[in-house]
Parts: structure tokens; sequence; C-alpha cells
């Protein structure tokens, strides 16, 4: 997508957050959306406010491959040439060490995070390669290249989408397709924490106390403007943090808790 051509896309997660706040924008700046997540009545609201001509609703599990590629087959003809795929489904589910850790919710991140993507992705790339032109926008995390404690197979499953990201461009060399990674660190404004610990509202309203964390609308601003690059301009991977996040040093643990 360049400024100024008018182009479709496909948001993943678009009932909520992120998602909302792609399709939100994009839709803003004349682009036409379809909006994918499982909740359908949120996603039809989000379809009435930015118009029917506009954005279209479509109910997709992206864990479920077969769904998802029937979900995309049967895309009404004025949405069905993906121009732009945002691969923005996930979910991080709690934050315990990895030994206390739930399996579940290892394999509910790992399929959302992980083959979620992968599911989307297979549906819709043949389709830009034959066309000869596409962009791909991952949305990762931070913390698939920062370490932190508890953050085990959620940061694994964000890495899995850094590298897949990578790999995608080796792949699609020649083809005149574009890849890019978009890794936020903390944002308030979406369900993510209040899913990450299952509805533990205080807990999950206390990740955000005394702090201006990224918000929705600042990732929006990130994945539109990847998009907008003239189509020589492939911008592999952008990371962005809140001002109040930064890094920790190495743990050294002693065996006699001498400092
Ligand atoms: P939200 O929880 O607000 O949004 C997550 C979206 O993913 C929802 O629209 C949800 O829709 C959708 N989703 C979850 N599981 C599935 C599924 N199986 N099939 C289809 N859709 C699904 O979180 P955010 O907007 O914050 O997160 C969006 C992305 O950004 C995630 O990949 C997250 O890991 C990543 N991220 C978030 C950060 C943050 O601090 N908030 C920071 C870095 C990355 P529905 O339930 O209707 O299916
Ligand atoms: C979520 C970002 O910093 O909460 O992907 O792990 S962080």
């Amino acid at each position: 997508m360049t400024a100024n051509a008018r182009k479709t896309a496909l948001v993943t997660g678009a009932s909520s957050g992120f998602g909302e706040a792609i399709a939100t924008r994009m839709v803003g700046q004349g682009h036409k959306v379809v909006l994918a997540a499982r909740r359908m009545d949120r996603l039809k609201g989000l379809e009435r406010g930015l118009g029917a001509d506009m954005a279209h609703a479509v109910a997709m599990d992206v864990t479920d491959r077969r769904a998802v590629a029937h979900a995309v087959d049967a895309l009404p003809a004025a949405f069905a040439s993906i121009d732009i795929l945002v691969n923005n489904a996930g979910l991080a589910l709690g934050l315990a060490p990895a030994q206390d850790a739930d399996a579940d919710d290892w394999d509910r991140m790992i399929e959302t995070n992980c083959r979620g993507v992968v599911n989307v992705t297979h549906a819709v790339l043949p389709g830009m390669v034959a066309r000869g032109e596409g962009h791909v926008i991952n949305i990762g995390s931070v913390a698939g290249t920062y370490p932190y404690v508890g953050g085990n197979i959620y940061g694994a499953s964000k890495a899995f989408v850094r590298q897949f990201s990578l790999n995608l461009r080796s792949d699609l060399h020649g083809t005149g397709l574009r890849v890019t990674s978009i890794e936020p660190g903390l944002c308030g404004g979406t369900e993510f924490s209040s899913i990450r610990f299952k509805g533990e509202e205080e807990r999950a309203a206390s990740m955000y106390k005394g702090l201006d964390p990224i918000l929705p609308e600042d990732i929006a601003e990130a994945v539109y403007w990847a998009a907008s690059q003239p189509a020589h301009v492939n911008v592999n991977a952008i990371e962005v943090m809140p001002v109040a996040q930064s890094f920790a040093p190495l743990q050294v643990h002693r065996r006699d808790n001498s400092i």
C-alpha cells in the first residue's frame, strides 16, 4: 500500500485492542478492511461504525486451519483481494514461572500465537503471490526478544512470530511481497492483561498503574506507516515501547544470598 492507493486489509483480532485500532486507522485513510475474530457481535458493531462498504466482518477462529481457509475463500468479491494481512490475533495466559505454569495455557498460546499466524498466512499468501503484490504485517512483541520472568511460552511464541517474519521474507524474495514484524512493549487500552490474568481486573489494571503505556493507536500508526511506504521499501521490524519500560540487568543467583 503506497500512501495514495486504495487497498484491502485483513486484520485478525479486530474485535478489540490493536486490531480494532488498526482497522479504524486503515478505513480512516480510505482503505477497506476485513474484520476477523471470534466475537461476531463486536465485529458487527465495528462494521456498522466504519460502514459496510468499507469494513466486512468475518467470524474466524485463527486456530482452525480449515475454517480459516474457508473464510478467506468465501470473502465477497469486494473484499476478496487481500493486499495487506495484519496477523494481530494473539494472547498471553498467565505469568507463572515455567515450573508452575498451566499446560493448557501453554497449548492455547502456541495454538493462537503460532499456529494462528501460520494458518491465516497460508490461506492468504498464494493470492498475494499470484497478484504480484502484498504485505504481511505480523504483530510480535518485545517479549519475543527480551526475556522476563513468567514470559516463558508467550515470549517464545512471539520469537516464533519474529523469525517466521524473517523467513517469510527469504521465501518471498523476488515476488515483490513485503513482510514486517511489529514488536510492541507494554500497551494499555486493550483486553490483553485482563485475558492474561483471567478476569482478575485489579491485577490487570496494576500493570499500567503509575505510568503512561503505549496505546493501540500508537501501534495502529506503526502498522499504517509500515504499510504506507513506497513499494520498493520493506520495513523489516519496528520495536515500540513506552518510555516507562526499558531493560533490567541479567540476574545472578548467589548460594549464600550475600548481596
Ligand atoms: P486484546 O486481547 O485486546 O485483543 C486480542 C484479539 O485477538 C481479540 O480481538 C481477540 O478476538 C483475538 N483473538 C484471540 N484469540 C483468537 C482466536 N483463536 N481466533 C481469532 N481471534 C482471536 O489484546 P491486544 O490488542 O493487546 O493484542 C493484540 C496482539 O498484540 C496480540 O497478538 C498480543 O500478543 C500483541 N501484543 C500486545 C501487547 C500489549 O501490551 N497489549 C504488547 C505486545 C504485543 P476474539 O476474542 O473476538 O476472537
Ligand atoms: C506484551 C508486552 O511487555 O507486557 O506483549 O510482555 S509485555
